[in-house]
């Protein structure tokens, strides 16, 4: 199913009257406060966030999966589901593409369909973490880490065939993230281990094309839960500086042990121009992958001030950066869920927007401390909801998306055409 603009046009019009007032509302209080909202709102529609190809199926736990039915069950059918979320949201410009769950097999064909979604294709994801069917080694000890060379081998070409696979698509990027570690005291010699990760990634960064970047994530544990060997944001700019100039560190918000200070992180990166991506979810105790912004939004939020400041003043010259979601929702129709994350996601970039960025530092100057928090707080207590609607709404999407999905009951409609028994390639 596609869905045009006229049907969105058609859907917001009861809703225009009552959200104009709410928009002139606030952006009367906010110009007043010298917030330059315009401008705000033009930020907010050109922010972009890539939907892994893997997010529109029912998600899983390790215990079970619970099949929501007309899940996309190929590539072509992930795009129109992506194609969906973007029509009515108008944020979701791009898919991520997880290799070798969604390997195209007619390249132009694929293309095609996310030109007419109005998609790009963002950074290509390997997966070394898994053993395919009919693979000559297997990935239970490792795979860029691994003892046997002939094991690393295999798992350095799969990157490179992932990334042959992303040209051919336009990607610019490479996203790696590894499970390689130990699951006991004693199985691992650390240094080894980060010293053959360190060689296999290098030969990675060569092989990419000269306008390409390596993403590096890190993950403190699990699957294995003694040690991981990309631990930490450290190791992953140590590695990251071992490899090249185009070598960039990744923050996913799941990878982090309890109460660590992700923004301080993201800042610490930005400063050095090394922060290359974000991967977006929430968590109340570990890499749960639920929906952003539904445990901490006001962590999200301290994460989007920092983003904000650092790209603004931007002394290391960090590019721009790639933004996924990544997360999982095994209670949720992925759809719906997909929507209420790009939401959270931002609000938390518009609040980040309206903070007075001078105001802030002349208070650190003068080490008030209440009024800096008072500055924070202020953007994060403002309903902001209407400048997103707004920069929704001048975009061409819904008013209200979820509102739009359940209108038209588009589960219902997507199992009509594709059948209650498909299932999504994916975790
Ligand atoms: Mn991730």
């Amino acid at each position: 199913m596609q869905i045009t603009r006229a049907e969105v046009n058609r859907f917001n019009q009861d809703k225009t009257k009552n959200h104009k007032d709410q928009f002139e509302f606030l952006k009367k209080q906010l110009v007043n406060k010298g917030v330059a909202v315009e401008a705000i709102v033009q930020q907010i529609q050109d922010f972009q966030v890539a939907i892994p190809s893997w997010a529109l199926g029912a998600g899983g736990t390790r215990f079970g999966r619970f099949s929501i039915g007309g899940e996309p069950s190929n590539l072509e059918e992930k795009i129109d589901d992506v194609g969906l979320i973007h029509a009515l949201t108008q944020s979701a410009g791009a898919i991520s593409l997880h290799i070798p769950w969604d390997i195209p097999g007619d390249t132009e064909a694929i293309m095609q369909r996310a030109k007419e979604h109005g998609l790009l294709f963002d950074a290509v994801n390997s997966n070394t973490f898994q053993d395919q069917t009919n693979q000559t080694y297997s990935y239970k000890f490792g795979s860029l880490c691994h003892v046997d060379p002939a094991v690393r081998a295999q798992a350095v070409q799969h990157n490179k065939d992932v990334i042959d696979i992303g040209v051919k698509l336009g990607s610019k990027s490479l996203t790696v993230w590894l499970a390689d570690g130990s699951v006991f005291p004693g199985q691992l010699n650390f240094q080894q281990a980060l010293a053959r990760t360190q060689g296999s990634l290098q030969e990675i960064y060569e092989y990419m094309p000269a306008d390409w970047s390596l993403f590096i994530e890190y993950k403190p544990y699990e699957p294995n839960f003694y040690s991981t060997v990309i631990q930490d944001w450290g190791t992953s700019h140590l590695l990251a500086n071992a490899c090249g100039e185009r070598a960039y560190c990744l923050v996913d918000l799941g990878h982090h042990l309890p109460n660590t200070n992700i923004e301080q992180i993201v800042a610490t990166l930005l400063w050095r121009g090394k922060l290359g991506g974000f991967h977006f979810n929430d968590s109340k105790y570990g890499d749960d992958d639920v929906t952003v912004g539904s445990i901490k939004p006001y962590q999200l939020f301290l994460i989007f001030n920092e983003l904000v400041a650092g790209m603004a003043d931007n002394q290391a010259n960090n590019p721009p950066l790639a933004w996924m979601i990544d997360a999982s929702h095994n209670v949720k129709d992925p759809i719906e869920d997909l929507i209420q994350s790009l939401e959270a996601i931002r609000l938390a970039y518009a609040q980040a927007l309206v903070i007075d960025q001078a105001q802030l530092e002349a208070a650190r100057d003068k080490n008030d401390v209440t009024l800096a928090q008072e500055i924070l707080q202020e953007a994060y207590r403002t309903d902001l909801r209407p400048l997103v609607r707004e920069a929704r709404l001048r975009a061409g999407g819904a008013l209200d998306p979820i509102g739009y999905c359940r209108a038209i009951d588009i589960r219902k409609v997507l199992i009509e055409e594709r059948g209650l028994e498909t299932v999504a390639t994916g975790l």
